[in-house]
């Protein structure tokens, strides 16, 4: 049985498998999950990832969640080329330290500025509180400061000069907040630098097709029947508003 990747291109870590998969040559059958469908609590799904999130994989009789064990299990699997989880002692700790700050940093903080932009007006019919924005701001402003002063430094990728596990995860969750119109590098030299080297290492046509349909996102909301989202309004309302 070919590898199974249950992917959803909306979700950030979904991307990053699948940006990973494709550039490492990996070969894997797309199974295609609809989040915004609710297909994560299907049945079927559940027997593949009881978590009920995207990204998850099946190898023979083998399923596995969390994208970073993913992609991990995937590298060694695969022994894709070193760069990307580095055997050198420091530099994977500088890899595995990116992953381990992002989870509730970046990766909360440019989600619930898409949601709170995009999606949760529309499941409301109205706008957020201003003073909710502006401190969802505020964090989102804190951690790109961070990625560029205490991730990035000087140097061009995280762990160094090449590109690795952390830059494709930062990336990704990096783009989420742009697909609500909010333009992250506009006065940030330095991430907009970062960003060009790593959308050049993993491949300008691979880059630009996996986050198409996050920076077609707006339109995509403007054109859906918001009814579609109540079933996530709770869940959603409780966790970033
Ligand atoms: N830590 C997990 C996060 C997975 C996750 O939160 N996936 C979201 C999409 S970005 C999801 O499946 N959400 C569906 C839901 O919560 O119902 C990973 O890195 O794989």
């Amino acid at each position: 049985m070919a590898l199974e990747l249950y992917l959803d291109l909306y979700s950030q870590p979904c991307r990053s498998v699948y940006i990973f998969a494709k550039r490492n040559n990996i070969k894997f059958d797309f199974k295609k999950i609809s989040l915004y469908g609710g297909e994560q609590y299907a049945e079927e799904f559940g027997k593949i990832n009881m978590i009920r999130k995207a990204p998850a994989m099946r190898d023979g009789d083998f399923c596995l969640a969390e994208s970073i064990a993913i992609m991990t299990y995937l590298s060694e699997k695969f022994q894709t080329p070193d760069h990307w989880y580095p055997a050198n002692i420091h530099k994977r700790a500088r890899v595995n330290e990116y992953l381990s700050w992002q989870h509730t940093a970046i990766r909360m903080q440019g989600s619930k500025v898409f949601w709170l932009r995009l999606l949760i007006p529309k499941m409301l019919g109205e706008e957020v509180p201003k003073e909710k924005m502006a401190a969802a701001l505020e964090d989102l402003d804190g951690s790109l400061k961070l990625i560029e002063e205490k991730f990035l430094e000087e140097r061009p990728f995280v762990a160094g000069d090449e590109i690795s596990l952390a830059d494709l995860v930062a990336i990704v969750e990096v783009m989420q907040p742009v697909g609500s119109g909010l333009n992250v590098f506009e006065g940030r030299p330095k991430l907009s630098a970062w960003r060009d080297r790593v959308r050049a290492a993993i491949g300008p046509e691979l880059f630009d097709e996996t986050h198409q349909i996050i920076l077609n996102a707006q339109e995509m909301v403007n054109t859906m029947d918001g009814s579609t989202l109540q079933a996530f309004k709770p869940k959603i309302l409780r966790l970033f508003l």
